[in-house]
Parts: structure tokens; sequence; C-alpha cells
């Protein structure tokens, strides 16, 4: 029997074609046996620690893998290399970001991996997708919720639900 995991992943990007970008990068997990359990909505975010880039597109995903967290994110960069992600600058812009946010209640601080991550409860475009498909997920170190960590949060940037395509919206 194979053991599985569940995580809560963190996606982003700002350069190209965001939308396409974020679905092609779960188009890229699924390919490789990891299984999306749950999916946010998309967020358009202002960007933060690093001010002058495009905006956001942000999502949390709820995750099954019977990857552990090393090779979960040696896959990830995998990905990341795969749809050509360049960054050069730190915190500026990228077409694709994935983030290992939570992994259930595991706590790992080494040099090639923090988790849960680090400031996760500093910054709005993580919280409030996560918050969306994890409300009562507890952070391990934090010992609180994902929804206590918003209702917590300092972070003042603006996160914006993404309408959904073909939706009138109300007059
Ligand atoms: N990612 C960063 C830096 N700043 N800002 C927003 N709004 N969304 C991000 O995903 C983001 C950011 C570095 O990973
Ligand atoms: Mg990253
Ligand atoms: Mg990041």
């Amino acid at each position: 029997m194979q053991i599985s995991m569940r995580y809560f992943l963190g996606l982003g990007s700002n350069l190209g074609n965001k939308k396409k970008n974020l679905k092609r990068a779960l188009y890229l997990l699924k390919k490789r046996g990891v299984k999306i359990l749950r999916a946010s909505s998309l967020y358009r975010t202002q960007p933060v620690h690093f001010f002058d880039q495009p905006w956001f597109f942000n999502q949390a995903v709820a995750i099954e893998t019977s990857c552990t967290p090393y090779a979960l994110l040696n896959l990830i960069k995998q990905i990341e290399r795969e749809m050509k992600r360049e960054c050069l600058i730190q915190n500026g812009p990228r077409t694709i970001d994935i983030d290992i946010l939570l992994a259930e209640q595991t706590v790992i601080q080494t040099k090639k991996l923090t988790v849960p991550h680090p400031r996760m409860e500093k910054r709005n475009f993580v919280l409030v997708p996560l918050k969306e498909i994890a409300a009562d997920a507890v952070h391990p170190l934090l010992k609180k919720k994902i929804k206590e960590l918003w209702k917590n949060s300092q972070d003042c940037s603006i996160v914006k639900k993404l309408r959904k395509e073909g939706r009138k919206e109300k007059k």
C-alpha cells in the first residue's frame, strides 16, 4: 500500500497569460500523478514585497500525492522549469510560482525547504484563496486556523476574487 499525503499549494503568476499559466500548472501536476482535491477561485492580487510589477493571479489548491515534501518540491521545480519560469529579481515577476504552503501537520525547516511556508500568515494573497478551500486547516506552528490567521492579518494589500467567465455582473 502506498501512503499518500495531503498538501496545500499556493500558485501565482504575473507574466504572460496568467489564467492559462495557472491552468497549465495544475494540468502538469495532474500529469505527474498528483491528485487535485480542491481548487480555489482565482484572485487578482496587488504585488507585495516588490511593488513595481504587474498584479498577480493567485490560487490555492489542496492536493494528494505519494510524494514526500522533498519529492514534491523537486516535481514543482521541474514544472516551473518546464513552464520556462524566469525570475530575475527576488519576489519579482514570474510566469509561474508554486509554493508548498502546508503539508498536513509536518514542520520542515531546512536550507532547501521550509514548511509551513514562511510568512504565509502575513500575505493576503495566500490567506484569502486558502481560506476559501481550507478555512479550518490548522497551521502547525502558530496553532491557528487559516480563518483566524486571515482575521489577524495586518496585510493591507488588495485581493479580489476574479469574476467567473460568462456570468453577468449584477447592476
Ligand atoms: N509572490 C511573490 C512576491 N509578491 N505578490 C502577490 N500579490 N502574489 C504573489 O504570488 C507574490 C507576490 C514571491 O513569490
Ligand atoms: Mg516559490
Ligand atoms: Mg512565492
